[in-house]
């Protein structure tokens, strides 16, 4: 395979492109960077003798952002889907000795070249669509060595794609095998998350923000607490897995502490919403999880739509709830499932993703000094990102100031 280095060079001056208002525009790309961006007949003379790259005037969009993916795991759960198919809910699965934990099983044995090796697969077709920065949690090892592991695969995905990638920590996603069935196991795992994983993983470089599954099969609101408070003392943004199959409150905690995201959100409160507007956290809409649980209850897009809570869309890519590796297809979903207009849809794969990760200063908006991370796309129109599904109409992309084409 070709390395990401090797790649042509996307500096000069791209011309011949379209914004989603129509207006044409012109982008000057230098070092990695977008270094102006502006009406073709206003390029300013330093770049106006740059090598050329003519867009061919095809709509330019900045590049996808994929922020809340668990894309590190060993194995896979068709076994659950058809359970599921037979009529047990997730939490029965979950119950049954399945779910989460069976992922952890899988991860735990595999090796990090392994988990390097089928994250990268599954990577690969996320980034064919335009994805240029991702978030990837941990959360399938449960134990240092094992978090380490996936956080390390994390890190080598970027270096090795070219990929923007975020971690979280997610060590509280569900309780270990080994601590199950102790009276006080739920406490004492806590405990190793905030006085010992958190803090050596962070030590290592590996933690850019820490999230908690807060749920009645997973962790409660005072456990999510200490973990953010752990985030706290060492200076990390927190997110949180929120209201996903019952009102736990725990959005409005988030709130508290400055949260970037609360993710899913399908049983949030208006309490919950007034508290996300108020701290600035974005709602993190996961259609995938929802359509795969055949779940019914609507996260409350018209009161968040009201509040003015920046709304992000995502695959929440994991085995379990969310086999999703189609971002666009999630802008589908999200449109017609959720009832999200398509500039809504769109800003929630760029711009409110973005903020989403704390990454607002470098990516989803197409800005002098952001990223040149930017797609061409093969559309008359930009709702047709959001209309078709299952079809890829990428033409170009640009991703970390390199011409990587539709197949990287
Ligand atoms: N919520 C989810 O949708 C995933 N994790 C979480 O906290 C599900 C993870 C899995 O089932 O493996
Ligand atoms: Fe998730």
């Amino acid at each position: 395979m070709q390395t990401f280095d090797a790649l042509p060079s996307a500096d000069g001056l791209w011309t011949h492109l379209r914004q989603p208002d129509g207006a044409s525009t012109a982008i000057a790309v230098a070092a990695g960077r977008i270094a102006w961006i502006g009406a073709p007949e206003a390029v300013p003379a330093e770049h106006a003798g740059a090598p050329r790259h003519d867009g061919g005037g095809a709509l330019v969009t900045p590049g996808l952002i994929d922020c809340h993916t668990h894309l590190v795991y060993g194995g896979q759960r068709a076994n659950e889907f058809a359970m599921r198919l037979a009529g047990a809910s997730y939490e029965e699965v979950a119950r049954a000795s399945g779910g989460i934990v069976s992922t952890v099983r899988a991860t735990r044995e595999a090796s990090e070249d392994e988990l390097f090796a089928s994250a990268s697969a599954r990577l690969r077709n996320l980034l064919a669509e335009g994805v240029c920065a991702i978030e990837i949690k941990s959360g399938y090892g449960l134990a240092l060595e094992h978090e380490r592991k996936q956080l390390r695969v994390a890190r080598r995905l970027a270096e090795a794609h070219g990929v923007t990638v975020r971690t979280t920590f997610l060590g509280a996603h569900a309780l270990p095998p080994e601590y199950a069935g102790r009276p006080h196991g739920s406490r004492e795992y806590i405990d190793l998350v905030c006085r010992e994983m958190l803090p050596a993983l962070h030590a290592e470089g590996l933690v850019d923000a820490a999230d908690v599954f807060c749920e009645r099969i997973a962790f409660s609101l005072d456990e999510t607490e200490r973990v953010f408070q752990a985030a706290r003392a060492l200076g990390l943004p927190v997110k949180l897995h929120a209201e996903q199959l019952s009102d736990m409150g725990g959005a409005a905690l988030a709130a508290r502490y400055g949260a970037l995201s609360c993710d899913h959100i399908e049983h949030l409160s208006q309490a919950g919403i007034d508290a996300m507007k108020a701290a600035g956290t974005v709602a993190v809409l996961l259609p995938g999880a929802y359509y795969t649980l055949r779940d019914t209850h609507l996260p409350p897009i018209e009161a968040l739509r009201a509040a003015g809570v920046p709304m992000a869309v995502s695959t929440d890519h994991n085995p379990g709830t969310s086999p999703a590796l189609s971002l666009l297809l999630m802008v589908n979903m999200a449109c017609t499932v959720f009832r999200l207009t398509v500039p809504e849809a769109l800003a929630g794969v760029t711009e409110h993703a973005a903020r989403a990760l704390g990454l607002s200063d470098r990516h989803g908006t197409l800005e002098a000094g952001r990223n040149a991370d930017f797609v061409l796309w093969n559309v008359k129109e930009p709702a047709e990102l959001a209309y078709w599904f299952g079809q890829r109409p990428v033409q170009r992309v640009v991703r970390q100031g390199r011409i990587v084409g539709d197949a990287a």
